[in-house]
């Protein structure tokens, strides 16, 4: 196809920037002729994931088909960029057992919980501190760290522009 496949895997708090950086990345790529396809939420949980809430069976049933269709888009010779909190080290697990670890890019997006929190850009974490959200990532339910993805971007004292370009560069070194 011209270039490689594979699955850029974005995962961090509600809020950290994920679908952000994500949705600028495939930007570039696709201004730079690459083969590019996103996943999130806005494109899953309200069709394919239709139905599926936020416990931890819900969640670990909404990464599973994700990354079967992940991966149906890296064998359609697509860059596929996904962006989902993907809170559990067990489920992102899973997500890279099904992709392949060979076509598959743990990138952590790093932001920490007083920030997603203080940004609080969808009013989500006041509904969850005020107990209208059940098993809300960082409130009420666990968000593992990655222990050793393949990217680690901390957006603190950081603009969109340079988190993006941390991605691209290390992009540049698998294309
Ligand atoms: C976490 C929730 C929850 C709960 C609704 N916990 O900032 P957002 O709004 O746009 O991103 C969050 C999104 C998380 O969906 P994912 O499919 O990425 O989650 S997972 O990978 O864990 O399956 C948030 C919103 O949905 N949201 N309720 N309880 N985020």
């Amino acid at each position: 196809y011209g270039h490689p496949s594979f699955v850029l895997w974005f995962t961090g708090l509600s809020g950290s920037g994920k679908s952000t950086i994500a949705n600028q990345v495939e930007k570039a790529l696709f201004e730079s002729g690459k083969k590019c396809y996103s996943l999130d939420g806005d494109n899953i949980r309200t069709g394919l994931n239709h139905g599926l809430g936020f416990t931890k069976t819900d969640r670990k049933e909404n990464l599973r088909r994700i990354a079967e269709v992940a991966k149906l888009f890296v064998d359609a010779g697509n860059i596929c960029i996904a962006a989902f909190v993907s809170p559990l080290i067990e489920d992102r697990k899973q997500v890279e057992e099904i992709i392949g670890a060979f076509d598959f890019y743990e990138v952590f997006v790093d932001t920490p919980l007083e920030e997603c929190e203080k940004r609080d850009v969808k009013g989500l974490y006041k509904k969850a501190r005020a107990g209208e959200i059940k098993n809300f990532t960082g409130i009420s339910a666990p968000y593992e760290a990655p222990k050793n993805p393949a990217l680690h971007i901390t957006t603190q004292n950081k603009n969109i522009t340079e988190s993006v370009q941390e991605v691209l560069d290390f992009l540049a070194t698998k294309l």
